[in-house]
C-alpha cells in the first residue's frame, strides 16, 4: 500500500492551514479583554477566570489575599482595596494645648503622623479655641487647618489672642476610608472642618 502525504504548507502564501488549527487555541496569546464576557483567546477561560487578567484590577479584588493596590494590606483587610493611599480609618489624636508662657507669636503645632497606621494619603482638620472660652460644648470652635497633607500646621497667632490661657487644639485624621474622631463627643457631628 501506498500512502500519499498531503502537503500543510501552501507555498504561495505561507499557510500550513492544519498546523494552524491546531496551533490557534493552544498558543494564541492572551485573553486580552477582561469583562467582554467572552473567551478571547480561546483557552476555555474567561475573563477574570483566565491568569492572563490577574493583573486588572477588578479581577484582582475578587481575591481577599491580594494586596491590589501594593500598600501592605491584604484586600480583606484594606477599606479601600484599590486605593493604595488608605487602607485603615485613621485612630484618634490627641487634645493639645498652647500656653502664652510657652511661645509669643507664631508656633508650629504638631501631631502623631497616622500614615504608618491608615495609609499614605492620611489629611488631617486641624480645629482650635481659646482656652479662656474652653467648656463642654466647646463653644467658639473653628476650623484652623482642613485637609492639611502635613502631621504639623503653623499657628500665626500669637498665643496672647487666646487670653492668659492661650489656645486649644484637637485634630483628626481622615481619608477615603472615612474621618477619624477629634475625641470629643460635640464636635464629632459639628461642621468643624469638613
Ligand atoms: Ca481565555
Ligand atoms: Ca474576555
Ligand atoms: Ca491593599
Ligand atoms: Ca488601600
Amino acid at each position: 500500500m501506498i500512502w500519499e502525504l498531503s502537503q500543510d504548507h501552501d507555498p504561495a502564501t505561507g499557510d500550513e492551514p492544519l498546523l494552524d488549527a491546531l496551533a490557534g487555541p493552544l498558543c494564541s496569546g492572551r485573553e486580552t479583554i477582561c469583562d467582554d464576557g467572552a473567551d478571547n483567546d480561546a483557552d476555555t477561560l474567561t475573563d477574570c477566570a483566565d491568569p492572563d487578567c490577574d493583573a486588572a484590577m477588578h479581577c484582582c479584588l475578587l481575591h481577599p489575599d491580594r494586596d491590589c493596590d501594593g500598600d501592605g494590606a491584604l484586600n480583606a483587610a484594606d477599606c479601600a482595596p484599590d486605593d493604595g493611599g488608605a487602607f485603615a480609618v485613621p485612630e484618634r489624636l490627641v487634645l493639645a494645648v498652647r500656653k502664652p508662657a510657652a511661645a509669643g507669636g507664631a508656633a508650629e503645632i504638631s501631631w502623631t503622623d497616622l500614615a504608618a497606621q491608615a495609609g499614605a494619603g492620611i489629611l488631617y482638620d486641624l480645629a482650635s479655641g481659646t482656652i479662656a472660652a474652653l467648656g463642654p460644648a466647646f463653644p467658639g470652635a473653628a476650623c484652623l487647618s482642613d485637609d492639611g497633607p502635613a502631621a504639623s500646621y503653623t499657628d500665626g497667632r500669637s498665643a496672647g489672642g487666646g487670653g492668659t490661657d492661650g489656645f486649644w487644639y484637637l485634630v483628626r485624621g481622615e481619608n477615603v476610608c472615612g474621618q477619624g474622631p477629634y475625641g470629643r463627643a460635640p464636635l464629632e457631628g459639628a461642621a468643624v472642618c469638613d
